[in-house]
């Protein structure tokens, strides 16, 4: 098992100096400027921490703007775009000579410019006359923070055209974004598939969170950039459950979003299964119904189509399908839909976008929508060839979600609680691949089955072998 990156980015370099160029582009646009306008752009990556009163160090996560603009997860480094002269300058933290006897000697200025793409590298302590000498410029920084603080005299904070400009750059992927994300995906996908075929040792829900971790490490993904959520039975109604702690014995079902971490760039990724391989008829059902919300809305997507559609084309198939199933009584299906009541089975939005951030920027959400139905929706914009988005679809049985729809007359009419309230034990169903937004439709980078057959086949498998082929695990 490898723990390189991919072999299609041998040779290259992250863009950085393309990624400038492109806000560059962006910002201009949206302030109009004149190219003679002297215009810089600075940024503080994260740096170390020591816990309080004690000599660790805290974990540190790069700042994603930063590492759009460079590439560098370095900590204490900094970056310097001078947009009139088009030149690219890393700072690299000053060497610590005290510190090379602990941690080695750090990347050396030629290095780091063989290294990244940049025009050239100086040192920390440089960083007030560089910074200083631009005289009669605009630089513009995200914010005024400590890792700033020598030069922030300088910097302009917050200017929300920036953001704008940062948030375009980075919706739209490049082809090198594009293959570590594919690498991230892989990654994922073999850590999917060794939880669903290590059931003989998975008694407890921490088993499958170490089952995933641990099978990410070995391919060399070190994080994961959101806590791994792993539930069995009425846990799954938990949309964000990260207690991972609860026994699986006595539960049917589970459900593992979970994705790995490739050079700060994410992969999202959930799927559910049948602890011992057989589905339970109600859970194969509503485990249908979710494979067919997003085979139905990936049918629609495409650049120019509205996200916004595609989402409540999902909530129209549960709605469809509820009165079918008699959860939901044989009211007109535009009646359900305009009661909202969809939205307490299926509270979270279709999908967001994907990229440095599991919930990356430039969805533009609006959590004040008065539609319940598209408050939680993190994506509100037509779909653009080179974005990458989630298609994950559920359906919940929350107590806490329906309590109110229980208790409302208004509400309780549209519900037959004999036929609900054998799908409680389910706990929840979501299904969720990643897609990438293509000329004539999409590309899934998710590879793992999510075929219902094809996951009981493997669970079963494995549960035949049984403990043996684990006997190094305590
Ligand atoms: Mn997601």
């Amino acid at each position: 098992m490898s723990t390189e990156g991919p072999s299609s980015l041998v040779g290259h370099k992250y863009p950085a100096r393309e990624h400038n160029a492109r806000v560059l582009g962006h910002f201009k646009q949206k302030k109009q400027l004149k190219l003679a306008d002297k215009l810089a752009f600075f940024m503080s990556g994260e740096d170390l921490e020591l816990w309080q009163y004690c000599d660790q160090t805290k974990p540190i996560r790069q700042n994603r703007y930063f590492f759009y603009l460079l590439g560098v997860e370095i900590p204490g480094s900094h970056v310097l775009y001078d947009a009139a002269n088009d030149k690219l300058t890393l700072f690299l933290p000053d060497i610590d000579y005290d510190d090379v006897m602990w941690s080695g000697l750090p990347l050396l200025p030629e290095d780091a410019l063989k290294k990244f793409d940049v025009d050239e590298v100086k040192y920390a302590s440089e960083l007030e006359k560089v910074v200083g000498s631009l005289e009669g410029y605009t630089i513009h920084t995200t914010d005024h923070n400590k890792w700033n603080a020598k030069v922030l005299l300088f910097l302009t904070e917050k200017d929300p055209d920036f953001f704008h400009a940062l948030d375009e750059s980075r919706l739209i992927k490049d082809w090198y974004e594009l293959e570590l994300m594919r690498h991230a995906s892989k990654i994922t996908d073999k850590c999917h598939l060794a939880v669903m075929s290590a059931t003989p040792i998975e008694t407890n829900e921490t088993h499958i969170h170490a089952e995933f971790m641990y099978h990410a490490l070995r391919q060399g993904s070190k994080y994961q950039l959101y806590d791994p959520i792993c539930c069995s039975g009425p846990n799954c109604s938990t949309l964000h459950y990260v207690k991972n702690d609860d026994e699986i014995e006595n539960k049917r079902s589970v459900l593992i979003d979970a994705g790995a971490e490739w050079s700060c760039y994410a992969s999202d990724v959930t799927r559910c299964f049948p602890i011992n391989g057989d589905w339970t008829e109600e859970h194969l059902t509503i485990y249908n119904l979710v494979l067919d919300m997003q085979r139905q809305t990936m049918a629609m997507i495409k650049p120019g189509a509205r996200w916004d559609d595609i989402h409540l084309k999902a909530h129209r198939v549960m709605i469809k399908e509820f009165i079918r199933l008699g959860i939901i009584k044989d009211y007109p299906e535009e009646e359900i839909f305009d009661s909202s009541i969809s939205a307490r089975f299926f509270p979270h939005g279709l999908g967001h976008v994907l990229g440095m951030d599991t919930h990356d920027v430039g969805g533009r959400p609006n959590y004040d929508d008065p539609d319940p139905k598209l408050r939680y929706l993190r994506l509100r914009r037509t779909l653009k060839e080179g974005m990458v988005l989630t298609d994950e679809p559920g359906v919940y049985f929350s107590p806490f979600l329906l309590k109110d729809v229980l208790e409302d007359p208004e509400k309780v009419k549209y519900i037959n609680k004999d036929v609900l309230d054998k799908y409680w034990s389910i706990g929840g169903v979501r299904i969720e691949d990643d897609l990438l937004i293509t000329k004539d439709g999409f590309e899934n980078f998710t590879k793992i089955t999510s075929d219902p057959h094809e996951i009981s086949k493997i669970v079963k498998e494995s549960s035949a072998q049984g403990k043996d082929r684990f006997h190094n695990v305590v």
